[in-house]
């Protein structure tokens, strides 16, 4: 069976109808929900903070910006334009959005993007396993741009999957000609699952998401999609305004989030040829290619090092295999919590620390305007994680001999 490109009905209607009576009755953890086998990707979660730069230069431009509006309106921009890819870039073809692997403790999917923005730098890292939770960083070298956040999800099922994200992420920007660099709290849309009925499942955003910054803008994003008698697929609508002044709408935003988009100045009741500011079309702006390093060279707890053999399982159908190789990392990491339970330490983020502030600072400023509690909704996500630069600084030049390498495999992956 080729699992990769098989649709359900080629693999049989029946496991695809047991499947959705599961879901009716699931507990809202995704990470127990258990999907048909020519459902399930080789992707872990882990890689889909990569789907946050896969435009560097979008991602970079607000730092080249004097004026603090314009710069906000170009981080929602950049914001906007990662949605194709965070929600249909694994749909290419509407219908097949698949159950990703669920990271284990500790997983790491490390990559860098090398293009005119020069050199931007992906750390993504599972630092929560109950609940789970994936954190990750990305910096724009030359800018300084630096995106950090961390997410988990709760699910719930009417009608269909319904999926909330619990989390943020929070955007550092050097302003030209400022001490100060700005900070933009970013919220995350909830989503839900369409087509699941027909075996075709692929993501429809829903509700309502933020951006609020450090400079006195917010950007509030409303998502909605084709409903019975009109609207299109994908659709949004978003405005920019002065914090607390949502009326003095300084920018709109509409279009599709997986096709084209136009800015324009000022309310959307003016918008004319001569109000068009910006626009997006995907199709004219290539992505940048994420560089991750060849398998024989990267860390144990890397996902693609560490997730090959499942990979293969899936890739060739051959799912007691997949089973197999799922338990041994089980396993391996249960043994490993027993053990470290038993010894009174905690697993050792290699990347990310629990806020240490008394207050996290953006949170407190920020955060009542979006919504985002100062806690950082720690109680659903493992903690208010936040990027530790010492950290990262400590392990960069790190270098595991092979034999290190074995027996970190071993002891933490079964392997
Ligand atoms: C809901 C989801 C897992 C979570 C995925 C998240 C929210 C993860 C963070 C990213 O930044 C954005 C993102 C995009 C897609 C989300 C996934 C879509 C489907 C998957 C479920 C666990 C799978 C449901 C199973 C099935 C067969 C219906 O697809």
């Amino acid at each position: 069976m080729e699992s990769g490109t098989a649709t359900p009905q080629a693999n049989g209607g029946g496991s695809w109808s047991a499947f959705l009576k599961s879901i009716a009755s699931f507990n809202g953890d995704l990470s127990s929900l258990t999907a048909p086998p020519f459902i399930l990707s080789s992707t872990s979660l882990t890689e889909f903070s990569s789907y946050w730069a896969e435009h560097p230069s979008a991602f970079a431009a607000p730092a080249r910006e004097p004026d603090a509006a314009k710069r906000a309106v170009l981080v929602l921009k950049w914001f906007l334009t990662t949605l194709k890819q965070q929600y249909a870039s694994r749909s290419e073809q509407y219908g097949n959005e698949k159950k990703p692997l669920n990271p284990f403790l500790g997983e790491l999917f490390l990559g860098k993007w090398e293009d005119d923005a020069g050199t931007t730098e992906l750390i993504s890292e599972q630092v929560s396993h109950h609940p789970p939770a994936t954190a990750y960083s990305i910096t724009n070298v030359p800018t300084g741009v630096h995106l950090e956040g961390y997410n988990a999800q709760k699910a719930s099922f009417s009608k269909t999957i319904n999926v909330k994200q619990i989390g943020h992420a929070v955007l550092t920007v050097p302003a030209p000609g400022s001490d100060v660099p700005d900070k933009y709290l970013i919220t995350l849309p909830s989503l839900h699952i369409e087509g699941l009925i027909f075996g075709s499942p692929f993501i429809e955003l829903d509700g309502a998401s933020y951006i609020t910054s450090s400079t006195g803008f917010t950007a509030k994003i409303d998502y909605s999609g084709k409903g019975w008698l009109s609207g299109k697929k994908n659709s949004f609508t978003a405005a920019l305004y002065p914090t607390g002044k949502e009326k003095e709408v300084l920018f709109n935003v509409s279009g599709q989030w997986t096709k084209s988009f136009e800015i324009y100045a000022g309310a959307a009741k003016h918008n004319s040829k001569s109000s068009l500011v910006d626009s997006w079309d995907p199709e004219k702006t290539p992505m940048s290619e994420l560089i991750v390093a060849p398998i024989e060279k990267q860390h144990p707890l890397e996902s693609r090092k560490a997730w090959a053999k499942v990979a293969a399982g899936i890739a060739s159908g051959n799912m007691d295999a997949v089973a197999a190789e799922k338990s041994k990392i089980e396993m391996a990491q249960r043994e490993m919590r027993a053990k470290e339970k038993a010894e009174g330490r905690l697993w050792q983020r290699r990347y990310f620390s629990v806020g240490t502030d008394a207050a996290d600072a953006v949170l407190t400023k920020l955060g009542a305007v979006v919504g985002v509690p100062v806690h950082g909704d720690a109680d659903k996500t493992g903690g208010l994680w936040r990027f530790d630069r010492s950290k990262a600084d400590k392990v960069r030049n790190e270098a595991l001999s092979e034999e290190e390498a074995q027996k970190l495999a071993k002891e933490l992956l079964g392997q």
